[in-house]
């Protein structure tokens, strides 16, 4: 069911070559989106309803969700799912209001300042996948984010379904409600993305679009990212863990396979330098899989070439390739396992220990659940309030203070051979700093 590789003895120095890794094409896809995206430029509204209705299967009146439908939504939804993503959305909140960034003053020197203040992007679109993806707890990791970073408006997309007279998912319409989001866009795709970076009769443009999405809503991202800013682009999901003797295999099938559960193509991979613990693990994760709803889709990805099984020599070399894995999710399931984890250099999000399940994360931690996918943990991070600021630097120097720093800086600018640099600053002075 999952392939095991041994990479017992030297690590390979380029250990990319041989760690299980999705491909996911969207170079491949681009072409088909720009067509989507130019129609929707250059015809708006219209163009965004004729793709929902070819897509989709919706003849939309408006991309625009009435309000009512919204909180109708919140009305109807099960009290359990309500008081859920209430704790969901309350614990999201107290981690990510922790993240808000104070303005720092530097006194550089006597009467010159830099000030980096934060400001918060303006207007953002969230989308949201329906589908098979129907995650109402993805609303709650990017609007909890964008509103404490003090994001002014929000707009959410999410595709039409038929099956819900034409409206996105009414779970998700719910958890708009419950957040205090009332502008929602049955629109799902490229044209959903497209509908955001250039805005529509009905749809005001956005600064930024954030949000999982498929190949299509990955590549619009790629199209448009400039024009607006983009989190990331949201590769299928990743679980890697980290084991020696000391866990439990039933937790670790257990935890493979419910990131496996997302899709066929998202990757579990376990590290250990245990081959008793690799080998009850094999042996649990049919037993697991049979008795599971997602039972083939899991299989499937837990046997692709992106998911398996990796026999070290230590936790030394654990460590090593975990870091090259970058991993979205890592899980830390050994002896001393919070020391384990304060060495991870490249990981979306660490769980650390037996009770801190990815699960728990994509829910309830109070950590953000959109993380970066595909090895892009080596450069950046998941979503929080930084997503949503941008820090500005406020330059203020006295007359002296520019005039202690006029003759280097005219040094310089002659060095770079832009000589009108440096007059800007002698102008000031009467031209008596010499050049
Ligand atoms: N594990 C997914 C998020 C998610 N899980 C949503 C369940 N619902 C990517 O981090
Ligand atoms: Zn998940």
């Amino acid at each position: 069911m999952i392939s095991r590789t041994d990479l017992r003895g030297a690590l390979p120095e380029d250990l990319h070559g041989v760690l299980p890794r999705a491909q996911l094409d969207v170079e491949a896809a681009l072409e088909k989106v720009r067509s989507i995206c130019d129609d929707v430029r250059h015809r708006g509204a219209a163009a965004v309803r004729e793709w929902t209705a070819r897509f989709d299967g919706v003849e939309l009146e408006s991309t625009r969700v009435p309000v009512q439908a919204v909180t109708e939504a919140l009305e109807a939804l099960d009290p359990r799912i309500r008081a859920a993503l209430e704790e969901s959305i309350r614990r999201a909140r107290l981690v990510h209001r922790d993240q808000r960034r104070t303005d720092v003053t530097t006194q550089v020197v006597p009467g010159g300042t830099v000030t980096e203040r934060w400001v918060p992007v303006e207007r953002v679109g969230l989308y949201v996948p329906g589908g098979r993806a129907v995650y109402p707890s993805s609303v709650v990791m990017n609007v909890v984010p964008a509103q404490e970073a003090g994001v002014s408006s929000l707009a959410v997309a999410s595709p039409a379904q038929r099956e819900f007279g034409g409206l996105p998912h009414p779970t998700i319409l719910a958890a708009c409600a419950l957040l205090g989001v009332d502008e929602v866009h049955a629109v799902g795709g490229a044209q959903a993305v497209a509908m955001f970076a250039y805005g529509t009769e009905e749809c005001a443009p956005v600064d930024m679009v954030t949000g999982p999405g498929n190949i299509w809503v990955a590549a619009a991202k790629r199209l448009l990212k400039g024009r607006i800013g983009i989190d990331s682009e949201a590769g299928p999901t990743e679980i890697a863990i980290l084991a020696d003797s000391t866990a439990d295999p039933v937790h670790l099938a257990a935890d493979l396979i419910s990131q496996a559960e997302h899709d066929t193509i998202a990757a579990a991979v376990l590290v250990t330098d245990s081959e008793e613990l690799a080998e009850a693990v094999e042996r649990e994760l049919p037993r697991q899989v049979a008795a599971t709803k997602h039972g083939e889709r899991i299989t499937e990805a837990l046997a692709g070439r992106q998911s398996g099984i990796l026999l070290v020599d230590d936790m030394e070399a654990g460590l090593r390739v975990v870091d090259a894995y970058a991993a979205e999710h890592l899980e830390i399931h050994t002896a001393g396992a919070s020391a384990l984890a304060a060495r991870v250099r490249n990981a979306g999000a660490v769980f650390v220990g037996a009770y801190a399940p990815v699960s728990l994360g994509d829910y309830l931690a109070g950590s953000n659940h959109v993380l970066p996918t595909g090895g892009c943990a080596c450069h950046s991070s998941g979503l929080s309030v930084q997503t949503f600021l941008r820090g500005i630097h406020v330059v203020d120097y006295s007359r002296e203070a520019l005039a202690e720093a006029a003759a280097h800086v005219c040094v310089l600018a002659d060095a770079e051979d832009l000589p009108a640099h440096g007059a800007a600053v002698r102008a000031r002075f009467d031209w008596e700093i010499p050049s």
